[in-house]
């Protein structure tokens, strides 16, 4: 008797790389790859091959649903006392006259702009500031809670944290606690970059560190909060190195279970100090979309940033496995455009997200911050 072969299936069985058919036949049963297999696919599988594993895994859990939500920006400050190579944004603190620092009244201005808007989510980020610290933000958190308390506060990254809990000399836990009262609700994925200390060394040696970065999102995970996670990829990290940042992710999911969403972030090399060193293709940007949706088996969403990617590179993510498009709505977000970003000035209307989504004959939903369904198209 002959059960039916799909599609997918036959893929696999016509694979000629032994290494890469037992992948396949790992990825269809469900089982988890190890940090070889990660390894093996970026070095040896073509795009054809691993995007149609990471869309078949992501037609399993998504069907064609493919979510955005309604957010704006607010960066606090540029002027920053680290000095992240890669970065094109901040002005360091010996040179702050050149920078912007917003008053907690300017960010409640930029809240209030927003009233008579549909929007479900603030996303807060910016540079580190030693004025700006662990009081003056739970300060700025309490006033928009008590000006729009159903807006979801996604803010701030552990370098950030790291820093306003040190410079208040309390522990992690005790500060994720006291920002969450203050009514910050969950962390956005940023200041990952690459853990391994290797590099982590040659591009940011002087912010937080792996173990920080996933001891604050634990922290968080434990109040019941969620979060997203990054990974600054295409520069001078190996794949390697990247299956190693993917797997301390993964490790912490499978304790916690409170990331949502691995967000990749292509490595752009406009304005900094890693200007000489090349951008990824666009091939090299889908397989690293494909590969994260099969290795990352326990993070329910892969998103793909719009801002840096362009927006037709973004349609194409939508076959690699990507179920999610960042779906900023204003024109704020400097880090991006500063670093040559594909879109210098990005701003798209919930129409065009949708009609881009729908372009590609995927399903647009409107998400909240949890992906609660706001509204099906
Ligand atoms: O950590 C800085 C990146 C990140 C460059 O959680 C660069 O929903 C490329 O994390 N080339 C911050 N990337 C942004 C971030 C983010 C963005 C959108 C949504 C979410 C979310 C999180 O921006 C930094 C860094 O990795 N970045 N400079 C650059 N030259
Ligand atoms: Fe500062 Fe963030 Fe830029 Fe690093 S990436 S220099 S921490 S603003």
């Amino acid at each position: 008797m002959h059960s039916a072969i799909t599609g997918i299936q036959t893929l696999v069985q016509q694979q000629q790389n032994s290494d890469l058919q037992n992948i396949g036949h790992k990825v269809l049963s469900n089982e988890r790859l190890t940090m070889d297999d990660g390894v093996l696919l970026f070095e040896q599988a073509s795009l054809s091959y691993v995007g149609a594993l990471a869309n078949w895994v992501r037609e399993q859990k998504h069907g064609s649903v493919t979510y955005f939500n309604r957010n704006f920006h607010i960066e606090p400050t540029n002027v920053c006392v680290f000095s992240c190579a890669f970065c094109a944004y901040s002005k360091l603190y010996a040179h702050r006259e050149e920078g912007w620092e917003l008053s907690i009244q300017q960010m409640l201005d930029i809240v209030k702009s927003y009233d008579n808007q549909p929007v479900t989510e603030v996303h807060i980020v910016g540079g580190v500031h030693p004025k700006m610290n662990l009081a003056f933000f739970t300060e700025l958190l309490q006033a928009i809670k008590a000006h729009r308390p159903q807006l979801h506060i996604k803010a701030f990254t552990p370098v950030e944290l790291d820093y306003m809990f040190k410079k208040a000399k309390v522990s992690i836990e005790e500060g994720m606690r006291l920002a969450h009262e203050a009514g910050l609700d969950s962390l956005p994925g940023g200041g990952a970059e690459i853990f391994h200390p290797d590099i982590r060394q040659q591009i940011c040696n002087d912010k937080v560190d792996a173990e920080g970065w996933l001891a604050i999102h634990k922290a968080a995970h434990k109040l019941g909060m969620h979060s997203n996670a990054t990974m600054l990829y295409g520069h001078i990290e190996s794949y390697w190195h990247r299956v190693h940042h993917m797997e301390q992710l993964r490790l912490l999911q499978d304790e916690t279970g409170g990331f949502n969403t691995f967000i990749p972030l292509k490595f752009r090399n406009k304005d900094n100090d890693m200007s000489h060193v090349a951008e990824s293709s666009v091939v090299e940007d889908m397989r690293m979309y494909a590969i994260a949706r099969l290795y990352m088996d326990n993070f329910p969403h892969l998103k793909a940033y719009w801002p840096m990617l362009g927006r037709q590179n973004a349609q194409l993510t939508l076959s690699f496995g990507v179920n999610d498009i960042d779906g900023t709505i204003d024109d704020t977000t400097k880090i991006y455009s500063m670093a040559g970003s594909e879109e210098q000035s990005p701003a798209m209307t919930t129409n065009e997200l949708v009609s881009l989504i729908q372009q590609v004959k995927r399903v647009p939903v409107e998400r909240d911050t949890l992906y609660g369904v706001v509204k099906q198209y």
